[in-house]
């Protein structure tokens, strides 16, 4: 069995746990995710461009380390891979990250296709375009068991309007 998205690994996995995110029972979409909707381009009037690499010395990172956006605000996220293995980029609030992290350790060749997320091969490029619907404080990380804890996470700061 192939399991397209996260939500359905995690309607699977989790049943009788109440929803992950937010967005789940407000009556909107289910797709509405803590940290916002995917945008349009055409309204991002800002890009930040993401790396993913090791170091050396056997760390795991992202640059730039941290992300901040105004509410209400679209970006284009261009993520670049720039190092030898593959890496993810993804967006959430922190509890869902562990969860999702969690679920990667158990399920190690689970596959999705979220919209907040984006995994790369060495030299590979994505992009995302995100709208930042709520305020407050999210992360963004790569979940790739062992990566997490070698570096690849960074706060993601949505400030109040
Ligand atoms: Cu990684």
């Amino acid at each position: 069995m192939k399991i397209q998205t996260l939500a359905g690994l995690i309607s699977l996995a989790l049943i009788s746990t109440p929803a992950l995110s937010a967005g789940a029972d407000d009556g909107h979409s289910h797709d509405e995710l803590a940290v916002g909707n995917p945008g349009k381009a055409a309204q991002a009037k800002r890009t930040i461009a993401v790396s993913m690499m090791e170091t050396e010395d056997g760390k795991m990172l992202f640059d730039p380390s941290e992300i901040t956006a105004a509410q209400g605000e679209t970006i284009r996220i261009v993520i670049k891979n720039t190092g030898e293995v593959d890496h993810e980029f993804v967006m959430d609030g922190r509890a869902e990250n562990a969860k999702h992290k969690a679920l990667m350790e158990k399920f190690p060749e689970m596959e999705h296709d979220d919209p907040n997320a984006v995994r790369l091969a060495p030299g590979e490029e994505g992009e995302i375009v995100w709208t930042f619907t709520k305020a407050g404080e999210f992360e963004f990380a790569c979940l790739i068991p062992g990566h997490y804890e070698s570096g690849m996470h960074g706060p993601l700061t949505v400030a109040s309007k």
